[in-house]
């Protein structure tokens, strides 16, 4: 075997548990990059075990990585099937991390209502919006596809987010961002909250024309546009 080969096997043979701590943050970035969710498990796992607090594992080693992941996704280096196995080796971080998180009273970054509007049943793009915004230390309420008004309006009530996301692929259902919308002005609820829409028939115009706060055209965009919407808001306070 030649000393390349060699070389290879020994990368393939890291044990994570025999890294630092610096070595072992950077090694989970790769392994978030590379969809590896059982090596996100046992890297968090470690740090945890190691004294570390579950807010910095999951800045550090987590969103972190995920920042990695967005910037290749929006430059066009990364694409869909790549990007939901990162998200999907993310969450197996964050089931690890939340209860945690949860107890230490960490405050998230944000918290964000989705899902895809009335009439319509796609639902790929906003799950994958939907794992890069907790990828991002977002907490998200997902409530699927298919959604009425009403949906939005107990949403909204029960969780109280920063942000209102609604995703539509079909012009025939993209009309129907603008009901919700709408129906929050005549309620005097459009100003208490951020609303993002996305979906591939959307554009800005279409956003500014039904009142939204940004159109966003990806989930990067959308975790970009959605962390400098909620500063903005919460320094205006
Ligand atoms: Co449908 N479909 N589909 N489809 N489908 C489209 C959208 C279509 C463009 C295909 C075509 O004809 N070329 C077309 C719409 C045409 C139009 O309206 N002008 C179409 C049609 C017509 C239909 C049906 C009507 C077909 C039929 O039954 N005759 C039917 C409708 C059902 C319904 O909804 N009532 C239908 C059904 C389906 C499937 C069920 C088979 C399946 C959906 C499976 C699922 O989602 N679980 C499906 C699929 C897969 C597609 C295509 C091929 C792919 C969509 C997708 O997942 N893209 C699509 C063609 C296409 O777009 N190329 C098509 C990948 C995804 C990652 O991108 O969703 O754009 P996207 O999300 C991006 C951004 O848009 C943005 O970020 C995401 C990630 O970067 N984003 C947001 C999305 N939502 C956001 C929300 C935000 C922020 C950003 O909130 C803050």
């Amino acid at each position: 075997m030649s000393d390349d080969n060699d070389q290879y096997d020994d990368e393939e043979d890291i044990i994570l548990s025999e890294l630092n701590n610096e070595e072992l943050v950077e090694q989970m970035h790769d392994d978030l990059y590379n969809g590896l969710k059982d090596e996100i498990f046992e890297g968090t796992t470690i740090l945890l075990d190691r004294g570390w607090a579950p807010d910095k594992v999951l800045a550090e080693a987590l969103v972190e990585g995920m920042r990695i992941v967005g910037i290749d996704f929006r430059d066009g280096i990364l694409f869909v099937p790549e990007v939901l196995m990162a998200a999907n080796a993310m969450k197996a971080g964050m089931g690890i991390l939340r209860p945690l998180l949860a107890e230490t009273g960490a405050e998230t970054i944000g918290k964000m209502v989705i899902g895809t509007v009335k009439g319509d049943i796609h639902d790929i793009g906003k799950n994958l919006v939907s794992m890069m915004m907790e990828g991002a230390g977002f907490e998200v309420i997902d409530l699927g596809i298919n959604n009425p008004v009403e949906n939005y309006l107990a949403a909204i009530e029960e969780h109280k987010p920063d942000i209102l996301g609604m995703s539509a692929l079909l012009t025939t259902t993209m009309p129907y961002m603008k009901v919700v919308i709408d129906t929050l002005k005549e309620q005097g609820l459009r100003d208490d909250y951020i609303v993002l829409v996305g979906g591939a028939p959307l554009n800005e115009e279409f956003g500014d024309a039904i009142g939204a706060d940004a159109y966003c055209r990806d989930a990067a965009v959308a975790v970009e546009t959605a962390k400098s919407k909620v500063a903005e808001k919460r320094a205006a306070r």
